[in-house]
């Protein structure tokens, strides 16, 4: 059993299965020891400065994301393992990795406009649409570890209870411009919580959720990682979907927000 996993009380976790299924979201609170959270961000440290990991910045030229890393290290390999641990308590299925990102959010960084996760459509390298993530399975479900505070100043994350529909009909909530963003009018009926936690703090939530965050208005990061896993048997989904994305010409690369 996973280090972190098993100091978590069991009530706590039936409770968060509860919530993950109603809701679509939930929060594990402050549940890395002070030691982990410390070795997994001189880890990311480490990792955002090797020459071989994508890193992308945004409009302002902040750094923004980094990703595919998380097989170049043990102890993100190691974390892997044990959020699939995780999230089979959760949704009692085996899930696999299918894509990861560490966000950083610095003082002054972007936002993220209210979306979904994966509805979006992209044309590929012989110049036919597809369906998003929905070219490799139907449901996904999100990871987010904070590696530092989420503070009312600092954008934090907000969700909303998630969506039902296929593909066809979360994409028609969307702008359908190539981003998985939301609608003003979807936007505007749903009802966002911010999620306030402390570093080292799991939070779950569901590609389907609608969320957002506002910039970063403190003088200190906001990092997280945030990783998507899939229902399935196959781990070679993960170098698929890389391999895909880097053939695309899709806008979702450029996933932007607010500035405010
Ligand atoms: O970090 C955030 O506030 C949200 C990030 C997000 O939703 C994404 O990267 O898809
Ligand atoms: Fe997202």
């Amino acid at each position: 059993m996973a280090r972190w996993l098993e100091i978590i009380e069991k009530k706590r976790m039936t409770q968060a299965k509860e919530e993950y299924s109603r809701f679509g979201f939930t929060v594990l609170e402050s549940i890395l020891s002070k030691e982990h959270l410390f070795e997994l961000r001189s880890v990311i440290k480490d990792l955002s400065v090797n020459n071989s990991i994508d890193l992308y910045k945004d409009r302002s030229g902040l750094e923004r994301r980094m990703e595919q890393f998380t097989f170049k290290n043990t102890a993100t390999e190691e974390l892997n393992n044990e959020i699939r641990e995780l999230l089979h308590f959760l949704t009692d299925k085996s899930q696999v990795l299918f894509k990861d990102k560490v966000n950083f959010k610095p003082p002054k960084g972007e936002g993220f406009f209210a979306h979904y996760d994966g509805v979006f459509q992209f044309t590929n390298s012989n110049g036919d649409i597809r369906n998003g993530w929905y070219e490799y399975g139907n449901e996904y479900n999100n990871i987010l570890i904070t590696l530092d505070d989420f503070t009312r100043d600092n954008g934090p994350l907000e969700v909303a209870k998630n969506h039902r529909g296929d593909f066809e009909e979360l994409l028609k909530n969307t702008t359908c411009d190539g981003s998985p963003n939301l609608k003003t009018d979807v936007e505007d009926k749903c009802d966002f919580t911010p999620l306030i936690c402390g570093a080292g703090s799991v939070i779950v939530f569901k590609h389907s959720c609608p969320h957002r965050s506002a910039a970063n208005n403190s003088q200190q990061e906001r990092g997280s990682l945030y990783w998507t896993y899939t229902p399935s048997e196959n781990e070679g989904i993960y170098r698929q979907y890389f391999k895909d994305k880097a053939d695309s010409q899709n806008k979702n690369k450029s996933l932007t927000g607010n500035l405010k």
